[in-house]
């Protein structure tokens, strides 16, 4: 069998060419349109942790994963923050949360999200779920129990990290990149 995903999802880059404009770091990878297309992809794409200052992303297509466009002008993120020390955490993270959304797990609430990333930084990495709606507190809530329960379930050989997500919206991660803003709620 040959499984049509419920819509189609793009795979998108963000190199680490420092002295690259941000939107020219940009690429999409690859659009999958059927479930096989994405497990064959996923087997030969580097897991994040050997690619440090890039950025993956997988965005319900045509949402382009930048702030500016329509569908996240008013949006925000589910975040997890992963500390430097946990490579292993990060992988597995990473691609539990990619399964979860092309397996449509988050069900009746997928219009709601717009997509996934996954920043790979030195000091420390961060996997989100970024959705339309920065108020909508309801759905933004149920969206991120389903994330911490995929989080808490993923298969580890060493103890998961404390698995704390906190939900930011981008106008004031915008206002505010180096210091933590204020999380509208925590799960
Ligand atoms: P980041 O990669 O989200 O944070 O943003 P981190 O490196 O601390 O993990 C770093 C910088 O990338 C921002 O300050 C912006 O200059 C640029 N940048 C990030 N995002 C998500 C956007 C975006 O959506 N649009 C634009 N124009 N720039 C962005």
């Amino acid at each position: 069998v040959n499984l049509p995903l419920r819509q189609i999802w793009a795979l998108w880059f963000l190199n680490n060419d420092k002295k690259a404009e941000w939107t020219e770091r940009l690429s999409v990878v690859h659009k999958f349109t059927h479930l096989e297309e994405f497990i064959a992809f996923y087997d030969n794409i580097r897991p994040p942790s050997t690619c440090a200052g890039c950025d993956y992303n997988l965005f319900k297509d045509p949402i382009q994963p930048m702030w500016e466009v329509p569908e996240n002008v008013d949006g925000g993120r589910l975040v997890l923050f992963i500390d430097k020390n946990r490579p292993d955490a990060l992988d597995i993270f990473w691609s539990e949360l990619l399964f979860a959304l092309v397996g449509n797990v988050f069900g009746d609430d997928t219009p709601s999200i717009c997509g996934a990333v996954c920043n790979i930084r030195p000091k420390g990495s961060k996997i989100c779920i970024w959705t339309q709606n920065a108020t909508d507190d309801e759905a933004n809530q149920r969206i991120g129990y389903v994330m911490k329960r995929i989080f808490t379930e993923a298969p580890f050989e060493h103890p998961p990290p404390p698995i704390e997500i906190r939900y930011e919206d981008h106008k004031s991660v915008q206002a505010k990149s180096s210091s933590k803003v204020n999380a509208r709620f925590t799960i």
